[in-house]
């Protein structure tokens, strides 16, 4: 069957490197593939090149457990993610590639009277911000979820649970692989296993990338990694409030279609939804210690097999196929850091603890404006690395699916 597609052309084109590019880009994950799709198409500069040390969307791009949602906490949290929700819903016809969008709905489940208040907090100011996003009865969900153990009397009851009707999930390869494919036809190089060494700083100025493949001359670096985001930043001279930590995630064999929403519980740590394959996609919260370290763990899958199972009971058979981890860059506020540094020409798009994938096309567009035209965008003004000094926080960390 594969053979048949012995004729199929590239989806991108491998190039030399270039001895200077106007902009470069470390990590090819959907960030930085975003920011160069978006910097060519939006802005009509095309002399990018993305730097990846491995293969394009090999880190938390392709270990994401491909969740859509925008009914975070804060107002600049919502606005911020419903702009990643626009463009992922026409990012399709956008990239002429089937990225497999499914609306299908997101349930947060509430297990006791704080997570409740959290909420309905929460359903307000996504309301506020035009978000569709509500608080709902146990009866409700069990309609949505006729699987789902809503019975009063479980260790965990729930009590009600945040219906957020625009929420899905969508295949994150094929994100990558879109972004990656228009970035090339817009004359994007892309340059895999391009591990960068250092970043060349003159009277405080980027004047260019050392890579192993050698060195590049730029004026513009944007650093859009994660798991390794505080080390190029270091490598730049900026210092970054970040710490990062594994995330274990796990897949089922594929089953017959049940399971429409997403479902999350953050007092069960877990979260699970059905991939149009069949396949029960489930992660968890991060792990409790800092590490590089990308292996999963016999201790995650028995917790994660234990909570799902007093969610779901009926799935005591099933069978795990595949487990794996990803690394998240972890902030003080579990918001992001975008925009120029104190070097000029380095621009930062990093710290996305476990919300990066879906953020990916906001934030590709957002880098590219601020990048193209010096200033940063009004949906980014939130997130400057200054507002650690600042004492300006934006606290997201009620707004995530599990407890850390
Ligand atoms: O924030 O929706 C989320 C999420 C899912 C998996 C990790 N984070």
């Amino acid at each position: 069957g594969l053979s048949q597609g012995a004729d199929w052309p590239r989806a991108w084109r491998e190039h030399p490197i270039r001895a200077s590019y106007d902009v470069v880009i470390i990590g090819g994950g959907v960030h930085g593939l975003a920011t160069a799709y978006y910097l060519a198409k939006n802005h009509g500069i095309t002399n990018v090149a993305v730097l990846d040390k491995g293969y394009l969307g090999g880190g938390g791009s392709g270990r994401n457990t491909a969740i859509l949602r925008s009914n975070y906490l804060t107002p600049e949290g919502v606005r911020f993610y419903d702009r990643s929700m626009q463009l992922y819903e026409h990012l399709a016809a956008d990239l002429n590639f089937n990225v497999m969008f499914s609306r299908r709905g997101h349930l947060t489940l509430a297990h006791n009277d704080s997570s409740l208040r959290t909420m309905r907090w929460r359903a307000e100011v996504n309301k506020q911000q035009g978000v569709d996003s509500d608080v709902i009865d146990p009866n409700e969900i069990a309609k949505l979820v006729p699987y789902l153990e809503t019975s009063p009397n479980t260790r965990y009851p729930i009590l009600g649970a945040l219906y957020h009707p625009p929420g899905g999930i969508i295949r994150h390869d094929a994100v990558v692989w879109g972004y990656a494919r228009g970035a090339d036809a817009n004359g994007v190089h892309l340059h895999q296993n391009t591990e960068v060494t250092g970043i060349d700083v003159a009277d405080g100025r980027v004047t260019g990338v050392r890579t192993r493949r050698g060195r590049i001359a730029t004026g513009a670096v944007v650093n859009c990694t994660a798991g390794w985001s505080t080390i190029i930043s270091d490598m730049a001279g900026v210092s970054m409030p970040v710490t990062t930590s594994p995330l274990q995630a796990a897949v089922t064999e594929p089953v017959r279609p049940f399971l429409d929403t997403v479902v999350v519980s953050g007092t069960l740590h877990v979260y699970v939804s059905q991939t149009d394959r069949g396949e029960l996609v489930f992660g968890a919260s991060v792990d409790p210690f800092t590490s590089y370290s990308m292996r999963g763990s016999l201790e995650f899958v028995e917790g994660l097999a234990g909570h799902v199972l007093e969610l779901m009971p009926a799935l005591s058979k099933m069978r795990l196929l595949r487990q794996w981890a990803g690394l998240c860059d972890m902030t003080p506020d579990y918001s992001p850091i975008m925009g120029p540094t104190e070097v000029d020409g380095f621009y930062v798009d990093v710290g996305w603890g476990t919300y990066g994938f879906k953020a990916g096309p906001v934030s590709g567009e957002a880098m590219a404006e601020c990048v193209a035209t010096k200033r940063t965008p009004e949906i980014i003004a939130a997130f400057p690395l200054s507002r650690f000094d600042a004492g300006e926080l934006v606290g997201e960390k009620g707004a995530a699916a599990v407890g850390h």
